[in-house]
């Protein structure tokens, strides 16, 4: 139907063409003649068009103003906002300044009969002043832009900062505590297991990945032993030599991993939901399992890419507790959230975790309800 629509809607138009080309022919004038009532008519046209394009944008300033950012609840988050609101007020005001007088000089200085333009070729003052002006404050601005940005990534005096990380995976977040000791242990994916997601290394990991490969290889030991067929016989020796392979790139990984780091991670703390401390600067260290996902936090101004095999990182400082944010936007049910805002799969959109943030106190208590990673391999 609507392939249709736009052929016939096509054909209509080019016989309008037609019809004007043949009137034009009649009147004997030619089709590029253009009258001085053309003229009016295009400028009082420019000047309608000029009233709505302006009207229309304070109609979308006035219905989608409120989607924008929300309110910031970071330090960091305040100079982005001001940031943000002095270059876009900028460009509003010249915007603003400009287009009206663009629509109405069109209008005011249409065709009209007697009245000749003015023959300019060249005005060097007018070269100077519509380049200095723009060139300057550009410069003041991407300079203002610089330092804001370098005082945002800052990362001089982050040794007190709280240490977390967040990891995600196709479609979910985990984040991990560095617990007392304020130090992660490291991860490796072939470390990944149901009991350790994100694949710490740490001498029990180690310890439960080599019980299970071995109990893997004496099985496979005993098979080979009662087994008479020869191709059969052939294919389990193939996988037990898989096996002492994988062994022995755990036990390299094992080695490699500085034995403090190895004991770091054994005070670590996996959990499914994020509590920050008010006031306090949090050190988040983002890693990826599969595909790029993007961690955003849009009350704290917070986004960076987390790209497998690739550790990025961000500081940041949050100033409104989660009740505080609460009576800010007259909300009872409203919580903090980690989003994935790159496309990442199926279930990209539903890819969040929940971030709590409260009191010092408030906190200590949760995270010393929560399971130290050595505690998980007990029983
Ligand atoms: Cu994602």
């Amino acid at each position: 139907m609507i392939l249709i629509s736009i052929i016939v809607a096509l054909i209509t138009l080019s016989q309008i063409i037609r019809i004007f080309e043949i009137s034009n022919k009649i009147k004997n004038s030619r089709e590029s003649d253009i009258t001085f009532k053309d003229n009016d008519r295009q400028g009082k046209l420019l000047l309608t068009f000029g009233f709505l394009f302006i009207a229309s944008f304070f109609l979308m300033n006035a219905k989608w103003t409120k989607s924008l950012l929300p309110i910031s609840a970071s330090e960091h988050g305040h100079e982005i906002d001001l940031l943000m609101n002095i270059s876009l007020g900028l460009i509003i005001i010249v915007f603003l300044i400009l287009q009206p007088v663009l629509f109405y000089f069109s209008y005011k200085y249409r065709g009209v009969k007697n009245r000749k333009a003015l023959f300019i070729t060249h005005n060097n003052k007018a070269e100077i002043i519509w380049t200095i002006i723009p060139g300057v404050v550009l410069t003041v601005l991407i300079i203002y832009g610089l330092q804001t940005w370098s005082k945002v990534m800052d990362r001089s005096n982050i040794d007190d900062a709280l240490v977390i990380e967040v990891y995600g995976r196709q479609f979910d977040w985990t984040a991990r505590y560095a617990g007392e000791d304020n130090f992660l242990g490291n991860a490796n994916v072939r470390f990944i297991s149901d009991a350790n997601i994100l694949g710490v290394i740490s001498n029990d990991s180690y310890k439960s990945q080599i019980f299970n490969i071995n109990k893997k290889i004496n099985k496979l030991k005993n098979q080979i032993s009662v087994e008479k067929n020869y191709i059969k016989k052939n294919q389990l020796s193939k996988r037990y030599e898989k096996m002492i392979s994988k062994k022995l790139r755990f036990s390299t990984l094992k080695e490699k991993t500085p034995k403090d780091l190895l004991k770091a991670a054994d005070d670590d703390l996996v959990v499914r939901e994020i509590h920050l401390p008010v006031n306090k600067k949090i050190h988040m260290k983002f890693r990826a399992q599969d595909v790029i996902h993007s961690a955003y936090m849009p009350h704290f101004r917070v986004q960076m890419n987390c790209v497998p095999g690739m550790n990025t990182d961000f500081v940041f400082r949050p100033t409104l507790t989660t009740e505080e944010m609460r009576k800010e936007v007259k909300n009872e049910d409203f919580d903090y959230v980690l989003l994935c805002n790159k496309v990442c799969g199926g279930a990209h959109y539903n890819m969040q975790i929940k971030i709590i943030v409260e009191s010092e106190e408030k906190f200590n208590q949760w995270i010393s309800g929560q399971t130290k990673f050595a505690l998980s391999y007990l029983n």
